[in-house]
């Protein structure tokens, strides 16, 4: 097995990882996950880093599942979000998933034995739980609090954020939770505007079930990146 860390690290597409991360990968295969969000017809320049990391966790042996959020993406993530969104609706969601989903299945690699790709959508077990159920059993386990101190949620208090919107963090955890007990999912990945939403996901699992081997890890934005890339242009020819 190839060490999965050490392999973003030097080609740096590494941004952060929780402590524990590299020695649970190194124990033996494990699953992942990569979250999209329905939220236009194509995939853009920035999941293509997503995919790559799901390609290269796959080549170091290990099991890539990449979610689709046909949940998530009805209601809408603000991590690095200035305003409010619009809803999109349910025709144009459908279609998105659809496209999307052609074009996750170009990249990855279904066919590669134990450590197979697997595509899944989180409409698929939210369609089934209800409101009360979700405010009780999942609600229950995350303080207003620990909520409220997210970049996504802080970062929006002057300017206004819907309930719905503020409700995404914990949905995203859920599937954290539900992609760990019944997928195997110890680590779920995404670029760094995600690891709020990762962070609660991991925190759900120790709250709601004491499971203290779930990770996370993020990616730089690709827009880091290029800005990085300007500077460092502006640098030699300055
Ligand atoms: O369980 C999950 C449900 C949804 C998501 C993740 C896990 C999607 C996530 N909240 C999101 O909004 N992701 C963005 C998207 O879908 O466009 C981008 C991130 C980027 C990278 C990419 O998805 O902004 O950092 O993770 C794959």
């Amino acid at each position: 097995m190839k060490n999965f860390v050490e392999e973003l690290k030097w080609r740096g597409m590494l941004h952060d990882v929780m402590p524990g991360t590299e020695e649970m990968l190194n124990k033996g295969m494990v699953s992942g996950y990569i979250g999209f969000d329905p939220t236009s017809d194509s995939l853009g320049v920035g999941n293509l880093v997503q995919i790559m990391t799901l390609l290269h966790f796959q080549k170091a042996g290990h099991k890539p599942v990449a979610l689709i959020g046909g949940a998530t993406g009805m209601v809408g993530d603000p991590s690095g979000k200035s305003a409010e969104r619009n809803l999109l609706n349910e025709e144009v969601l459908n279609h998105n998933v659809a496209c999307q989903k052609k074009q996750l299945e170009k990249f990855l690699d279904f066919n590669f034995g134990a450590n197979s790709a697997e595509l899944v959508n989180n409409y698929d077990w939210f369609k089934d739980i209800s409101f009360l159920d979700f405010i009780r059993d999942v609600g229950k386990h995350i303080s207003i609090n620990y909520m409220l101190a997210k970049d996504s949620v802080k970062n929006r208090l002057e300017t206004g954020m819907s309930f719905t919107e503020f409700t995404y963090q914990l949905v995203q955890g859920f599937d954290f939770y539900h992609l760990y007990h019944n997928k195997n999912c110890k680590i779920q990945m995404g670029g760094s505007d995600q690891w709020g939403n990762i962070v609660t996901g991991t925190e759900l699992l120790r709250r709601k079930s004491a499971v203290d081997d779930a990770f996370a890890l993020t990616t730089p934005l690709i827009k880091k990146i290029l800005r990085r890339h300007r500077l460092t242009n502006s640098i030699s020819f300055g």
